[in-house]
């Protein structure tokens, strides 16, 4: 899957993205698309967290930052009759800087075999394109920075970096909560 990875980031390195906004239009077309899926019917409740270049925070809390929105909350199966389980969470704008994304586990407890969770990152503008995508292994509640890419001034993508940046913290502190 390395290789997959490298060459997957080395198309979006060349095909890049065309000039956006730096300023955001939250109802306006996205320029990235960020995704977590996990396996149908699943019960467990995994959470998108992602932070912006200016450190707004968006997750199912806090659903809106200027350039984030989360567009799609899912429980696992609580209150949700669709076999589907998807989280979504749209870049809008090309806002230079670092955008960090972070999946968690609001519950799982017991579980035997690791939990798959298959997040990708899409840019939508001016073609749809993968340009990110990994599949992270949750065995218990906890959070994990999935990939950290920056944008430059242009909208497009120059790295893409690993390193663990939790975000939970600080999201629930913004909220309010402990
Ligand atoms: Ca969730
Ligand atoms: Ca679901």
């Amino acid at each position: 899957m390395r290789g997959g990875f490298l060459a997957l980031a080395l198309l979006a390195f060349s095909a890049g993205a065309a000039p956006i906004a730096a300023s955001a239009d939250l109802d306006g077309p996205p320029a990235f698309l960020i995704t977590a899926v996990w396996p149908d019917r699943d019960p467990a409740d995994v959470d998108l967290i992602v932070q912006d270049p200016r450190d707004g925070i968006v997750w199912y809390r806090a659903r809106e930052t200027e350039v984030l929105r989360l567009d799609r909350d899912d429980r696992g199966n609580f209150r949700d009759p669709e076999p589907l389980n998807q989280e979504i969470v749209s870049v809008r704008g090309g806002l230079p800087g670092e955008y960090v994304v972070n999946v968690s586990q609001y519950a799982l407890t017991d579980v035997e075999e690791p939990l798959p969770v298959f997040v990708r990152v899409q840019a939508i503008s001016p073609v749809a394109l993968t340009v990110y995508e990994k599949t992270v292994e949750m065995r218990r509640v906890y959070e994990v920075t999935v990939v950290r890419f920056v944008l430059d001034d242009a909208g497009r993508i120059t790295s893409f970096t690993f390193e663990d940046k939790p975000l939970a913290a600080a999201a629930r502190t913004k909220v309010g909560l402990r």
